[in-house]
């Protein structure tokens, strides 16, 4: 009966320390496997995200072990988003940086996926601060928004009816931008200009070009469109020649010099500006690791070392600023054309 009793210990022993073992193996390949970065953007098919994923790919890269997940809906609506989200999260992603279509609707999901000890992190366009960990902006909305108000000012001589071309009516970004936009146009020196109206494309080329074709018929006088989305001031530039328009009103915005490089060149977009997306792409994936590493605590006042771009200090509101745009104008144009 002992020896049994003893048999049977040892057994149970022996299973005990092969399971601990194999459990432990387990958990080996688990650290061994990539820690997978998802991208969320606005919508595919846009060559601005594109870039970006280039740039998360590069950091991907140069960290080692990390896996870049690119997706977004076809069309950019938070409902695709959301759906998007929700599948990532069941896939136990380690990370997902989201470029918003929308401030608040996105906050639900953003919150069930850091309550499934997700990073989350927003870019480009913003969730609400409670939705994620930072925001990551390409630049100051302030600076933006007033920026395009003073070079379309340049280009009219500061008269005449100017229109606003956006994306979608709920993308954070353009909107924080065209409330800036709104606030420049107060000053004295714009009296003599006039919003007339805003029009969205969805940062959809073929919706965008005709709503830049209804502002046309809907604004005879007009003198000046800003479109703040690269998708929206490459379908204004074609409906302006097009229409043969080009010259009689003028177009400014943030444009993708690769995407634009011909308005530049014959005068029908004499200035836009616009931020590297590589850039931003690759720093939006190297904060979601850092996060995820506990390198970065995400904190207000940190100032995060984020590779080759240097140092990016976490301001209020969790957001993180990157720098200023470039203008691109006839003189520049090849050079930056050539990479983004
Ligand atoms: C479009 C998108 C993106 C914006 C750029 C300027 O590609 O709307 O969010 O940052 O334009």
């Amino acid at each position: 009966m002992k020896k049994t009793k003893l048999i049977l210990m040892a057994l149970l022993i022996g299973f005990c320390v092969t399971s601990l073992v194999f459990s432990g193996g387990q958990k080996e390949v688990e650290k061994e496997g990539k820690i997978r970065i998802a991208m969320v953007v606005k919508n595919l098919g846009n060559s601005f995200f594109e870039a970006c994923r280039d740039g998360g790919l590069e950091a991907a890269e140069e960290i080692g072990g990390v896996e870049l997940i690119y997706q977004g809906p076809s069309t950019p609506t938070a409902e695709g988003q959301i759906e998007i989200i929700d599948s990532l999260i069941a896939q136990k992603v380690d990370a997902i940086a989201i470029s918003a279509n929308d401030v608040d609707a996105l906050v639900p999901i953003a919150k069930k996926a850091l309550k499934a000890g997700i990073t989350v992190i927003s870019f480009d366009s913003g969730v609400a601060e409670e939705g994620r960990l930072l925001h990551l902006a390409a630049s100051s909305d302030e600076f933006i928004g007033r920026s395009q108000v003073k070079m379309i000012a340049d280009l009219i001589d500061y008269k005449g009816e100017i229109a606003i071309l956006s994306a979608s009516s709920q993308a954070t970004n353009q909107n924080a931008w065209i409330e800036w936009m709104k606030e420049e146009l107060k000053k004295s020196d714009y009296k003599d200009m006039n919003l007339v109206s805003v029009v969205y494309g969805d940062d959809l080329s073929d919706k965008s070009y005709r709503e830049a074709m209804g502002l046309f018929k809907s604004y005879p006088n007009l003198r000046g469109i800003i479109s703040p989305t690269t998708v929206g001031i490459a379908a204004t530039g074609k409906a302006l020649e097009d229409s043969g328009k080009a010259g009689k009103i003028e177009l400014t915005g943030l444009g993708l010099p690769s995407e634009m490089k011909q308005y530049i060149k014959n005068g029908t977009c004499r200035k836009m500006s616009l931020w590297n997306p590589i850039d931003l792409g690759y720093s939006s994936t190297y904060i979601a690791y850092k996060l995820i590493k506990g390198d970065f605590q995400g904190k207000q006042g940190e100032v995060m070392k984020v590779g080759r771009m240097g140092e990016i200090k976490i301001g209020d509101g969790n957001v993180a600023i990157m720098s200023e745009p470039y203008v691109f104008e006839k003189g520049n144009i090849d050079k930056f054309a050539a990479i983004y």
